[in-house]
């Protein structure tokens, strides 16, 4: 069985959260064994309301998995540690945080428990979030890490020089610590750990839309109402702020509709004044990125839907069968959801 450890930065988007729905029901149909998840980005009372979060979360799903928080780290940038210090913090995150109140708060003793407890070569590291902690227990744990992980897969990017040289690209994953995600490219290049990067690129090759969404407000199980709330508030957020000119200079009404829409239109003025909540009824295109890169990582299950590329002993899965892997998604996902729900209801 493939033992699978996960890095996030759970909170504000909703990938995050569909990624441990994902896991958590991969792991209860017995196709992965969950071994534990570590939350990263922001300050420590960052990471640790993000790993409280998380616990609840998989509390809610009926996951008694082991969380940790990661290490805080105060980042070169301002602007990055500014929105990595942002914990979104909604009465029903707030519910999930007293809910999942115990988590671990010693990362390098957590990593190392979790690598010690399995076989040799059957671990797979999931990092959808910056690399600080897989760094320091590379650096910490060398052998243990060698004799241990099988695999790497990464939400993130890499580029290619005429050489074939791998540099770093300036995905978010790799900009909240830049170094760590250079440490952990050199290291599983060195001692060639097989290593799975999910780019932006092929991450836009799939994505759900509001029916998705909608699907889960009606099943009515909590995680499932609570992704809904999440993708909206994220949306109306990003909306109230091209309409009051908060956000960045390049995040216009159009960028949004060509980003998160398969909508054109010829004028986007009518929209500067529109409910927000009625633009965010037009999504019908928001990117898959964690949860792709978690069916990226089970090969078991999910390898004939990517094509896999190979550069400099980097792989470079790109979906190549859209429709099943959407379907995959959606299933598991949805399905996991409304089992559970009914079971609560008949009990
Ligand atoms: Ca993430």
């Amino acid at each position: 069985m493939q033992n699978v450890l996960i890095v996030t930065d759970i909170n504000k988007d909703p990938d995050d959260l569909l990624m441990l729905i994902m896991a958590a029901a991969l792991h209860k149909r017995g196709k992965i064994n969950l071994l534990g998840v570590i939350t990263t980005s922001g300050c420590d009372s960052v990471t640790l309301n993000r790993a409280k979060y998380a616990r609840g979360i998989l509390n809610a799903l009926d996951a008694d998995i082991p969380v940790c928080a990661g290490s805080g780290k105060q980042y070169e940038s301002v602007e990055a540690t500014t929105s990595m210090n942002m914990f979104v913090d909604t009465q029903e995150v707030r519910g999930f945080v007293k809910e999942g109140s115990r988590v671990e708060v010693k990362p390098l003793e957590f990593l190392r428990r979790c690598l010690e407890q399995v076989d040799d070569k059957t671990l797979s590291l999931l990092c959808v979030a910056g690399m600080t902690d897989v760094a320091r227990l590379m650096i910490a744990e060398r052998q243990l890490f060698l004799d241990k992980i099988e695999k790497i897969a990464v939400m993130g990017g890499v580029t290619f020089d005429d050489k074939d040289k791998v540099g770093l690209s300036n995905a978010y994953n790799n900009l909240c610590d830049f170094s760590a995600a250079e440490l952990v490219k050199g290291f599983s290049i060195d001692n060639n750990i097989r290593t799975l990067v999910v780019d932006r690129e092929a991450a836009r090759k799939v994505s759900v839309d509001i029916e998705f969404y909608r699907t889960l407000l009606a099943g009515g199980h909590p995680v499932g109402v609570h992704a809904y709330n999440v993708q909206s508030e994220a949306f109306k957020e990003m909306i109230n702020g091209i309409q009051n000119g908060t956000n960045l200079k390049r995040h216009t009404m159009e960028w949004f509709f060509e980003k998160f829409t398969t909508i054109t239109l010829s004028d986007y003025d009518k929209f500067r004044n529109a409910d927000p909540a009625l633009i965010v009824n037009m999504v019908d295109r928001q990117n898959l990125y964690d949860p792709l890169t978690l069916m990226a990582l089970v090969e078991s299950e999910f390898k004939d839907m990517f094509a896999i590329d190979k550069h400099n002993n980097i792989l470079l899965p790109v979906p190549k069968q859209i429709r099943e892997i959407y379907g995959a998604f959606y299933d598991l996902i949805s399905e996991y959801l409304k089992n559970m729900q009914e079971q609560k209801s008949a009990s």
